[in-house]
């Protein structure tokens, strides 16, 4: 099962704000630069009917919904953290297995408790979104399926609201119609190579010669998108982080290019990452920092090293040379930042789960 929530950022600004429900909210990442610079983080369903959508410009949604009494609101990441860590406890409730994925969404194994069977797994749905909306006043879509990517695609079929299941008989016919950049990992660039090899649809590339997909997009991608037209996904659902990562990432007071107010904020990261690898006894060989800049893109750049550490002088060494190293590299201010350490030794298996707030990249 894979529960997604709806309009997020948008849904969490109604949520303190009830009267925004009936008007266009677009939420906002304004770059500080001029008035109206920045990009489209998400917008509520209202907005979405005017053609705002998430990533656009914001001078174009305003332009979009001129003339309409509509909210423009800045976002505010750190109480969508708490919203979506309220959430995150009360899904993982209904899962024999669970994993975060986003801010905004999880799969969760309901294997055992439905003894695999789809019958009960539209009622076990509807209590998952009967609970968000008692508890948080919050919506969801869900998805239900053999497998992740089938779990997936179905979240997104039947949006905002709905629940999609497609039991292990109905995967075909239902990925089949789809067009093929709804499965993960065809995007943009990807979608365009298989429309010039004549596939459109899930089911054309269902049909393509499995050899010919792997001399065009190599071995495991190749293979991947074989497997995935057939709706085939072995993926465990597990929650991840656990002996594999740990970070801690904060918003700047304002958005910056100056390395030491960066700097001020990462020093305090890593002072709490120290905390905890110290308390776990733990070494880690891999530092990584995590840049959000203005445009709403989240940057990484990591280093390993040869030999596992707990210094606390070379994690912030470290972090202050990729930081050096990225803002030569960008010309965008920074807005969030981020530590991560990894590749550790010493982490017991049984220890108790991580449960700080891991963001992709
Ligand atoms: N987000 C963002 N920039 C993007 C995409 C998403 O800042 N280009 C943020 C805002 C979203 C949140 O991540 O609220 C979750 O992303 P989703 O893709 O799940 O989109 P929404 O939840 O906003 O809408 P939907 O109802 O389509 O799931
Ligand atoms: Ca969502
Ligand atoms: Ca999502």
């Amino acid at each position: 099962m894979l529960v997604d929530l709806d309009y997020f950022f948008a849904q969490c600004e109604e949520l303190r704000n009830p009267s925004l429900k009936e008007k266009p909210v677009v939420v906002c990442v304004y770059s500080g630069r001029s008035e109206d610079s920045g990009a489209v983080s998400t917008a509520n369903y209202v907005a979405r009917k005017y053609g705002v959508k998430s990533g656009m410009p914001i001078f174009l949604a305003k332009k979009k919904l001129e003339n309409v009494d509509a909210a423009f609101l800045a976002v505010d990441d750190q109480f969508y953290d708490e919203v979506s860590g309220k959430v995150m406890n009360i899904l993982r409730n209904f899962a024999d297995e669970f994993e975060q994925v986003g801010i905004d969404e999880a799969y969760l194994d309901v294997t055992k408790r439905t003894h695999a069977n789809f019958e009960s797994a539209e009622p076990l749905a509807k209590m998952v979104k009967i609970e968000l909306l008692n508890q948080q006043k919050l919506t969801c879509s869900i998805g239900v399926g053999p497998n992740k990517l089938v779990a997936k695609i179905a979240a997104d079929e039947n949006k905002p609201d709905g629940v999609t299941i497609i039991s292990p008989n109905r995967v075909s016919s239902f990925l089949d119609p789809l067009p093929v950049n709804r499965l993960i990992g065809v995007g943009t660039k990807t979608l365009e190579k298989m429309q010039n090899m004549g596939i459109y649809k899930i089911s054309d590339l269902a049909r393509y010669d499995v050899q010919k997909l792997m001399a065009v997009f190599g071995r495991t991608l190749g293979t991947y998108f074989h497997n995935a037209s057939l709706g085939l996904d072995n993926e465990p659902v597990r929650e991840k982080g656990e002996a594999e990562s740990i970070s801690r990432i904060a918003t700047l007071k304002q958005n910056t290019r100056d390395l030491n107010i960066i700097l001020e904020k990462t020093d305090e990261l890593c002072n709490d990452l120290h905390g905890r690898i110290l308390g776990e006894k733990s070494t880690f060989k891999t530092v990584a920092i995590i840049a959000v800049t203005t445009d709403i893109n989240t940057h990484a750049r990591s280093k390993t090293f040869e030999n596992p550490s707990n210094s606390i002088e070379l994690m912030k060494k470290t972090v202050k040379e990729l930081f050096e190293k990225f803002l030569t590299e960008s010309d965008l201010e920074i807005r969030r930042v981020g530590v991560k350490l990894s590749n550790f030794s010493g982490l017991g298996k049984n220890q108790a789960q991580i449960t700080s707030f891991f963001e992709s990249g």
